[in-house]
């Protein structure tokens, strides 16, 4: 059994090439639900849903979030109304959000609920959000305390982090199945998603950091630091932020109490010997992933013992 931590795009684009790999009912991936906002009255996963939607082959590919070939009708409608409408909502998966928020009002969990939505998509993976309780990412800056989104989509990134907080982590339980997966996994991998804000939040949550330190699996993960830069988001920012180098070296220190073994980009092939000091074991590949044969060429490397 293969488990995976996951975030959002970097995370989903790795995950197609490791199910080209391994088994759907083989694989868990365990998902940042710290992006969780609500809009217009409604629970909107974004993680959750880029994962989802990734796997059951429906993403928009180019944005790497939302349903390709979407409309935006109804958030159209709600501009003419006045409505702020920032975070690209389309019109089917706005029906996501709508079924989730009304699951969720019917007293069921968004563990339950994403494997409801799982089936309707014909997906064998089990997609587990990280806790059903509240876990909220906020980003602190000048213009003080926002939520993530509002952070990288509506102010797109721009503005200096403070400080980042989780707001419900000192209270949020993994939901069922997140232990269990990691403790009975063979392999444990860390997709190559942001380490403060898609993995640290995963990390953050109760239970989550001592069954991967206990875990027999073998705990892998992949850079999301390439030559000093993140393929994609405000990793950097966020390093920066907490003082973590930004580089593959720094991330492999953020994981070290638990990681096995490490994938670098050949970009970063010269930091090889410093990583090995850190006990890991450590293999130099092609972590950009353009094709679908560089993502399943990837989860190759990250499956190799
Ligand atoms: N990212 C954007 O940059 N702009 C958007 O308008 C946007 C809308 C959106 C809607 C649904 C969804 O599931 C994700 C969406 N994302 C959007 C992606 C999201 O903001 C981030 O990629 C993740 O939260 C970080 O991994």
């Amino acid at each position: 059994m293969i488990t995976a931590l996951a975030g959002g795009v970097g995370a989903a684009r790795f995950l197609t090439g490791l199910t080209k790999l391994v088994k759907e009912e083989d694989l868990s991936v365990v998902v940042n639900t710290g992006d969780d906002i609500e809009l217009f009255g409604l629970h909107i996963s974004p993680d959750v849903d880029i994962v989802t939607y990734t796997l059951a082959g429906i993403v928009d590919e180019v944005k790497g979030w939302g349903i390709r070939g979407d409309t935006f009708r109804c958030l159209e409608t709600l501009r003419k109304h006045g409505e702020d409408t920032w975070f690209g909502l389309g019109d089917r998966d706005l029906a996501t959000h709508l079924y989730r928020t009304q699951r969720l009002k019917q007293g069921f969990t968004l563990t339950q609920i994403t494997s409801e939505i799982c089936d309707v998509l014909g997906l064998g993976v089990k997609v587990l959000p990280m806790s059903n309780d509240k876990f909220e990412t906020r980003v602190k800056t000048r213009e003080g305390s926002m939520h993530f989104e509002e952070y990288f989509v509506r102010r797109q990134a721009k503005d200096e982090i403070l400080s980042v907080e989780f707001v419900g982590a000192a209270t949020a339980k993994p939901s069922p199945g997140v232990l269990d997966a990691i403790l009975d996994a063979e392999t444990v991998v860390v997709c190559p998603s942001n380490p403060v804000v898609s993995i640290g939040t995963i990390l953050s949550v109760d239970g989550v950091r001592d069954a991967l330190k206990r875990t027999n699996a073998r705990v892998v993960g992949v850079s999301p630091i390439v030559a000093g830069l993140p393929i994609k988001g405000p990793a950097d920012k966020m390093l920066r932020s907490l003082g973590v180098e930004v580089s593959a070296f720094g991330v492999a220190e953020f994981y070290s109490d638990f990681l096995d073994a490490f994938v670098i980009d050949t970009k970063d092939a010269g930091a090889k010997g410093r990583l090995e000091q850190l006990g890991l074991d450590v293999k130099v590949a092609n972590t950009v992933m353009k094709s679908l044969e560089d993502k399943v060429a990837l989860a190759k490397v990250v499956l190799q013992h």
